[in-house]
This record gives C-alpha cells, structure tokens and sequence, in this order.
C-alpha cells in the first residue's frame, strides 16, 4: 500500500494561537526520526511520495495516485481534500464542533454537511461546544456518533484528526486546547472498529509551542505513523 504525503500550510482563521503553517515541514524533519517498524508492519517496504506543500488551488489541480497523508495547517484545509476526495462521508474527530456559522476553522464541519457530504462528529472527546454550535446540531445535519454506530456507515469515508481531540496533557501544540480530551490508545482503538472504506486522512492543528516541540512531534508523528499501519494491516486483511 503506497501513500501520498500532502502539506496544506494554511494558517488565516486562527484566533487563539496561530502557527500550524509551519506544521508540514516540522513533520517532515521528525518523520526520519522515528522507528519505521510499526505495530508489526515495516512502513520502509511501503512507499510514500511526497507532493509537498500546496495552496488550495494546487491541491485542486494535484495529481493523488495514492492513499492521501494530509497535514495541516488549520481545520479549514479539510474542506479543500474533502472536495477534491468527493467521497461519501467524513469523520471528524475535534473537541470542537466546528459548527459555528463561519469561513474559517470553526465552521469546517458546519460547510461540509451543508455541501451534502454525510458528516460524522465522533462524540469521543467532543467537549467545547457553543450554544450557536449546540443549536445546528440539533437540526441533525451533522451526526454525533459512538463506535457502535459505525454499522451504518458505509462508502468511501475520509477520517479528518483535529489534534486537539486528544487531552492536552498528551497533546498540548494544538492551536485551542481543551481539557479533558482522549488518549492514543483510545483514538486506535476506536479507528481500529471502523469497518469502511477509508480513502484518506487528514491530521490538522498542529500549532508549535515555545519549546518541545521535538516531543509533541515525535508523539504525532508516531499516530501518523500507526494509522498507517493499521490501514496497511486492513488491506492486507481484505485481500
Ligand atoms: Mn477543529
């Protein structure tokens, strides 16, 4: 199983930190950093090409021949892979909605149900919630879901990681933390129960702290990293 990287350095909506443009690249000098042989599979024998970093009207033109690695950026930029994927569903993971009536990251997911894609908020570690937020979805255009209603999700799904879904004790270069979120091992465990077809991820917020970076990179990367393994391990299963 081959992968495309993508880097979507888009920082503009960001109200409370900015700096996730810088993200791709620090991604970049962590990936050669960490161990390659991941939960039993050995990502070296599975090639990933990098198409760098891209503008929305690049990635519109971009040529993705395989399974698409996006790193953001801000949450905004799930908009342009989701409309370049066109699959069926999304999945968004985020201790945030992202419901609010807005062009920038607070409203990805509000957009993205209104263009018609199906869209599921994952009620883990869901947490931050507005009462404009509470009140669009009560109109049931987006779905809050639990693992036990992944059954009827069927069809191409792309699966979109708002880091920020995780607990900032684990997580904390996110560019709006929120207490009390999800651990690793609980993010695995849940995609791990997915049953469908998966055609892309995407991985956003990531905004640089003062210092440490080095280990709040390595800790992502590493997800990056067990994601992909784990799809490799579903294709190899299905074949
Ligand atoms: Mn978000």
């Amino acid at each position: 199983m081959d992968f495309n990287l993508i880097g979507l350095p888009y920082d503009r909506t960001q109200t409370f930190r900015k700096g996730t443009s810088r993200a791709p690249d620090m991604f970049r000098s962590i990936f050669p950093k960490l161990e390659t042989y991941v939960n039993g599979v050995d990502l070296t024998e599975h090639f990933i090409e990098d198409l760098g970093n891209l503008t929305k009207e690049e990635l519109q033109g971009a040529n993705i021949t395989k399974f698409p690695i996006v790193i953001g950026g801000e949450h905004t930029v799930t908009e342009w892979i989701v409309d370049k994927l066109k699959p069926k569903n999304v999945i968004i993971f985020d201790a945030h909605p992202d419901c609010e009536l807005s062009e920038g990251h607070d409203g990805v997911t509000r957009r993205l149900a209104e263009k018609g894609y199906n869209v599921y908020l994952m009620v883990y570690g869901l947490r931050a919630i507005s009462k404009a937020e509470k009140e669009y979805l009560n109109t049931r255009k987006v779905k809050v879901i639990e693992a036990f209603d992944f059954s009827k999700i069927k069809g191409p799904t792309f699966i979109s990681i708002d880091l920020d879904v995780f607990d900032p004790a684990i997580m904390p270069a996110v560019g709006n933390p929120e207490p009390d979120g999800i651990t690793f091992s609980e993010l695995i465990g849940i995609l791990g129960n997915l049953e469908t077809d998966i055609i892309g991820f995407d991985f956003v917020e990531y905004t640089p702290l003062e210092k440490d970076n080095e280990v709040y990179l390595s800790l992502a990367g590493k997800l990056i990293y067990r994601v992909m393994s784990e799809l490799i391990k579903k294709k190899e299963i299905e074949k």
